[in-house]
């Protein structure tokens, strides 16, 4: 019997198809996994601003979670949009029980437009119960800054917010420089906890406003990678490989008035 090589995707959907869990299936598709979606958040937003969330009960949550592993199973989990503490309790004391090992943390806080996507005390929850949980976590400038309670003020701080970040989680950490996007080259940098290496990832900086959903797409090709049975850092390597490609080809789109999406399927238009 043949296998599907399944990502789960664990976050909030919107309607504009290009981030949360529509980015994630995109991005996992493309990757060449099969992407499952458990729905955390529904989130009305145009590509100016969040205008509202809608939770989707906890427990509902858990029960689409449960229903994936508990029939099909699945190769990688990736953690999107939570919202509130409970459900990041809820998960924290559910995932250690699955026999899943691949869990990428994208700690949702703050996205492209600077909209708040995280509950205060969700955040204490992530840091405390959650962060122990991942193989990797995928932190932007501004969520690296709330995890450490330090601000990253340039590229050149990122390298010891790295540092004191290794040294508070034990996980594989990215941490994104997309924010300092003024600068011609961005390098995100890798602590890869299973090698006890740092490695640096530069690509040149792509100038568009077609960015929402990149850190929802990034996570979830690691996802993918890992899936596959690539390890932290060719994993990382590749998934910025698919990012990049997809933010390069979806530069020069027109939509809408604000923020859009990455070109997902760049690699079925050539
Ligand atoms: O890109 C962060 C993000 C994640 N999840 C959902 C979102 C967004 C951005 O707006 O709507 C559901």
């Amino acid at each position: 019997m043949k296998k599907y090589t399944k990502v789960l995707a664990i976050a909030g959907s919107e309607p504009l198809g290009s981030a949360g869990i529509q980015a994630d299936i995109k991005s996992i598709s493309a990757c060449g996994c099969y992407a499952c979606g458990a729905v955390t958040v529904v989130v009305n937003e145009d590509t100016t601003h969040v205008k509202g969330i809608q939770p989707i009960p906890v427990p509902f949550v858990l029960d689409q979670v449960r229903s994936v592993l508990n029939d099909i199973g699945v190769d990688a989990i990736k953690l999107g949009m939570l919202l509130s503490a409970e459900l990041v309790n809820a998960l924290a004391d559910y995932l250690p029980v699955t026999s899943v090992r691949n869990i990428v943390l994208d700690p949702v806080m703050v996205n492209s437009k600077g909209d708040t996507l995280f509950k205060p005390d969700a955040i204490e929850a992530v840091k405390k119960r959650l962060i122990p949980c991942a193989r990797i976590i995928t932190p932007n400038i501004k969520e690296g800054e709330i995890l450490l309670g330090e601000t990253i003020n340039s590229q050149a701080d990122m390298g010891e917010a790295l540092k004191k970040l290794a040294s508070m989680y034990h996980c594989s950490i990215v941490l994104k420089a997309g924010y300092f996007k003024e600068d011609d080259t961005l390098t995100d940098l890798l602590w890869d906890a299973e090698q006890k290496k740092t490695v640096t990832l530069s690509v040149p900086c792509v100038k568009t406003k077609n960015i929402n959903g990149t850190g929802c797409s990034f996570s979830s090709a690691i996802a993918s990678y890992m899936a596959k049975g690539l390890g932290v850092e060719d994993s990382v390597r590749a998934a910025k490989n698919y990012i990049h490609n997809a933010i390069s080809a979806g530069a020069d789109y027109e939509f809408g008035q604000g923020f859009g999406p990455v070109d997902h399927f760049y690699m079925l238009q050539q």
